[in-house]
């Protein structure tokens, strides 16, 4: 499979840039004015789980992924995009234009200031002077705004396949370039209670509701209450989490995690992503500036939130809301390993659905041609070719002519 995508959505200025630099340790320019992103930045970032290894107290030797004390990182692609204001969809800012490459994304990420230090229009303004909940709905409007225009755009276009296919294809034939698929369409037609009326008997109104229903369905997101260490950021991110009954929102400060990675990187401290702690390696090797920062991390981000968010947000994205497992194929069943002795080499990322089948199509599609079973290796016990695959599973996979991995 290819790399799962995440797009990071938001209005302008809040802190989209500092997350995507903060997660993929990348330089793309952040300013504390509006619309600094003008192109969409495309890097590596990585989720996190806890690896089997410590279960079977063994040292492992990753290959496709990192191991750090115990956390599995497998790699995702991030995208950062360039912000919104309201009205983006009639031209305001930079438009939505941009919201075709969130589109393709598997899942997003929706930046919030929670401090509230932005305007409707995106200027940096006092903490306490914007309101984060209608950011919020500003944006999801946006969003629902392009999707309408994908399908009343091509209304023409729909109705002449609708005769042919049917709705259901006609509808995916304009949405499958934004990685919606017939299941989403299926599901989004039946809540949106259009499956018995065909598409060109839809009024605005139904289009509107199904264009909303599609982008809830087909873009799994969590919001991140951004800039939590900035003064009134809590009783908004408060706010938030009462007005958005739904959805997951995960308070963070992606500038501590950036200026956390960064001095991890330099040697100056030690931290894993996603820590609950850091520890200063040598005290007396810190300016008074690097000081003064890390204190402030200290009091208003990990005494406020326990760690900066970051992390926890795309693993909360993945794992919690996508319920995405981790897989770990091996060939030698004793020692977890590879052919040539590599200990749990391999962990896969794989959807909540994903059999034994499906694992063996990711690792080749010979293999799952001539797949006959697997083995559970903590059990010992046989699997079937369809059995539905958990998290944190070892298994070994059987093939016709030869075991391979
Ligand atoms: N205090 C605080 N400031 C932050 C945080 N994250 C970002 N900022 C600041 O917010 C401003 C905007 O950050 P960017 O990352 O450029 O925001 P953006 O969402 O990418 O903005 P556009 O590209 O214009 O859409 C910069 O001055 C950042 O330093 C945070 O967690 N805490
Ligand atoms: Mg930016």
């Amino acid at each position: 499979m290819a790399k799962i995508k995440i797009g990071l959505v938001g209005k302008t200025n809040t802190g989209k840039t500092t997350f995507f630099n903060a997660a993929t340790l990348l330089y793309a320019e952040v300013q504390p004015y509006p619309f600094t992103t003008k192109q969409p930045n495309i890097g590596v970032a990585h989720v996190s789980a806890p690896c089997v290894c410590k279960e079977f107290k063994v040292k492992d030797n990753p290959r496709n992924s990192i191991c750090i004390n115990g956390w599995r990182f497998h790699p995702i692609i991030l995208i950062d995009l360039p912000g919104l204001i309201k009205g983006a969809h009639l031209g305001k800012g930079l438009g939505n234009q941009f919201l075709s490459v969130a589109s393709q994304s598997d899942a997003l990420l929706h930046l919030v200031d929670a401090s509230g230090s932005i305007d409707a229009e995106g200027n940096i303004v006092e903490p306490g002077f914007g309101d984060p909940v209608s950011d919020y709905f500003d944006t999801e409007e946006e969003l629902v705004m392009w999707y309408l225009k994908m399908i009343e755009g091509n209304r023409q276009n729909i109705e002449r396949n609708e005769k042919k296919y049917g709705t259901v294809e006609a509808l995916h034939t304009v949405l499958s370039g934004s990685k919606v698929s017939v299941e989403h369409i299926e599901l989004s037609l039946a809540l949106s209670e259009l499956s018995d009326k065909p598409f060109r008997k839809w009024d605005i109104e139904e289009s509107r509701n199904f264009a909303y229903i599609i982008r809830d369905i087909s873009k799994p997101t969590v919001v991140v209450a951004n800039k939590i260490d900035l003064e009134g950021a809590e009783e908004n991110y408060t706010r938030l989490s009462k007005a958005l009954k739904d959805v997951v929102v995960v308070p963070a400060s992606a500038d501590a995690e950036l200026a956390l990675r960064r001095a991890q990187h330099k040697g100056l401290v030690e931290y894993i992503p996603g820590d609950e702690e850091f520890r200063v390696k040598d005290p007396s090797a810190l300016n008074e500036k690097q000081k003064r920062a890390l204190e402030y991390m200290e009091r208003f981000v990990f005494s406020k939130i326990m760690r900066t968010g970051v992390q926890f947000a795309l693993n909360t994205l993945i794992f919690k809301v996508m319920a995405f497992k981790y897989v770990y194929p091996v060939e030698d069943t004793k020692n977890l390993s590879d052919k040539s002795g590599k200990v749990l080499p391999d962990v896969f990322l794989l959807p909540r659905d994903a059999s034994l089948m499906d694992l063996a199509g990711e690792i080749h599609t010979e293999l799952a041609k001539k797949l006959i079973y697997g083995v559970d290796v903590r059990t010992g016990l046989k699997l079937p070719k369809d059995y539905l695959l958990h998290d944190r599973d070892i298994v070994h996979l059987v093939t016709a002519t030869r075991k391979r991995v």
